[in-house]
């Protein structure tokens, strides 16, 4: 039997595989990341590991997982020690990421969650919980507080399931200790991710306990964030791969490519590692970092994942291969989506814009349409309706955004363009699945009746004539031609 990454093997790996620098068990819990998925192993964990390799501090990740026990069940037995496989058509590079230092799963063991996020030494919690994991309304970005998990944490504060359920609770616990406060820091690819994690604590504290949500607001620190790398679900193949380099077993490595970033507000109050020695851009304002990364690298891997997907492609790579599909989301991020943005000078907004054209193209990387296809509802308001709004109000045309939509309205009603299912990962699934099979395959209802989920688009967007023309107009042409000749007659501007 092959034997298992972890610490007792490092030393054992063929010497092309960096390996941590430091004593890890020298290693404090310093910070805790909730939401334990590739991303956060492949970004955050890796700027801590090369802090770390420079020079040495308490900042050991406790990685916790809010829904399920594989990723702690892959990491413990290897004392959280993981490959990261950094691939471009120019090769592979393995290094083994030490950061990270304990794995908890939280319906398994709530309360050892709340004890290392009550715990002093913690001064920093940082998170990767997708869009939906802030039990938020993704329009208006505040704390859904119908929702039944929600109403769960508030009636079972010591044993929650929720993110704000665990936050809120071990910062009261903090307070009534006089311990100080962690700061909070969202990684998700949310606009203002500080300001809605701000906004839904608050929300969740003051139901819990009124007058927390005012401490909350005077103490706890929420910088907002950018983060940005491509991080495709693992797949049997990588794994093969990269364990036959590594000749031990890695239950979990992660693939990701050579791009990276990290734009984020310096307000750690409780202090942090000096991740800007290792290429990370602390800002005084976040925002137009944030909206330039949603709006032209999120918004086309959506309009990707959708029309892609539509036009018969498995992978972004894939899709961008095809001349007609690199035009279009050129043409898009240049026509539509550059003139929204507001930049601070110097920039530079053409050079990023090459550089996504070539990422999208890394032949190495297996990102696939459907993966980038879930959760839709959680994530066209940032992405695409964000611009939509702007260049309504502007008078300009949308006919790109709008295909986007209409791609989304078309991938979500479940059936592809040779008749088989989709299977369509969202959280109002159910939902749009019922207004979908009511409305029927045609255009001028099928987009009226998704359009009317108000937490996607607003209270304005399904009023707005001109959009809702838009939007039946693409769909129609979808219906009727298919993805491949839509995205073909707006490839040129
Ligand atoms: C992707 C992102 O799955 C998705 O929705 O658009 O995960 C994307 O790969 C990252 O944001 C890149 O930084």
């Amino acid at each position: 039997m092959t034997r298992r990454l972890g610490s007792e093997t490092l030393a054992a790996l063929p010497e092309t595989v960096a390996t941590p620098r430091y004593d890890r068990r020298k290693l404090d819990v310093g910070i805790v990341h909730i939401g334990l998925g590739a991303f956060h192993r492949a970004h955050q964990a890796v700027y801590t590991d090369d802090a770390l390799n420079r020079s040495f501090g308490p900042w050991g990740v406790c990685g916790v997982s809010l829904r399920n026990p594989d990723m702690r069940n892959a990491l413990a037995p290897q004392n959280g020690l993981y490959t990261m496989a950094v691939r471009d058509e120019g090769g592979e590079r393995l290094r083994v990421i030490g950061a990270l230092t304990q794995t908890l799963v939280a319906p398994e063991d709530p309360r050892a969650v709340l004890d290392r996020l009550s715990d002093p030494t913690v001064r920093i919690v940082t998170m990767t919980v997708t869009e939906k994991g802030y039990c938020h309304n993704p329009a208006t970005g505040e704390l859904d507080d119908r929702r039944p998990e929600v109403r769960h944490d508030l009636t079972n504060p010591t044993q929650p399931i929720t993110l704000p359920g665990f936050l809120v609770e071990s910062l009261r616990r903090r307070r009534a200790a006089g311990v100080p406060p962690f700061t909070v820091a969202s990684c998700d690819n949310l606009p203002n991710n500080g300001e809605v994690t701000a906004g839904i604590l608050k929300t969740y504290a003051k139901l819990l306990e009124p007058g927390l949500d005012h401490w909350i607001e005077d103490h706890v620190s929420c910088p907002s964030s950018m983060v940005d790398r491509i991080v495709p679900s693992t797949a049997d193949e990588d794994r093969a791969r990269v364990n036959a380099v590594l000749g031990v077993e890695d239950a979990s490595p992660v693939v990701t490519e050579p791009f990276t970033q990290w734009v984020f507000e310096d307000r750690f109050s409780t202090g942090r590692p000096a991740w800007e020695d290792e290429g990370a851009e602390p800002v005084s304002d976040v925002r137009p970092y944030e909206a330039m990364k949603l709006r032209l690298l999120n918004a086309s891997h959506s309009c990707i994942a959708y029309l892609g997907y539509l036009a018969g492609y498995q992978t972004v790579a894939e899709t961008v291969a095809d001349p007609v599909f690199a035009r279009f989301i050129a043409a898009l991020m240049d026509d539509e989506v550059t003139p929204m943005l507001r930049m601070p000078a110097g920039a530079d907004l053409t050079g990023y814009k090459a550089a996504l054209l070539v990422r999208f193209a890394n032949p190495a990387l297996q990102h696939r349409t459907w993966q980038i296809a879930m959760d839709g509802t959680q994530k066209l308001p940032q992405r695409l309706l964000g611009t939509i709004r702007q260049r309504l109000d502007a008078g300009l045309p949308i006919d790109r955004l709008a295909l986007g939509v209409a791609g989304w309205m078309r991938y979500v009603r479940g059936v592809d363009e040779t008749g088989r299912p989709i299977d369509v990962r969202d959280p109002l699934a159910d939902r749009l699945r019922a207004l979908a099979e009511n409305a029927g395959p045609v255009a001028g209802r099928l987009a009226p009746a998704l359009l009317s989920v108000r937490e996607v688009f607003g209270d304005d967007l399904p009023t707005s004539p001109v959009f809702v023309e838009a939007v039946i107009s693409a769909l129609d042409g979808l219906f009727d031609r298919g993805a491949w000749y839509c995205v073909e007659r707006l490839a040129d501007a």
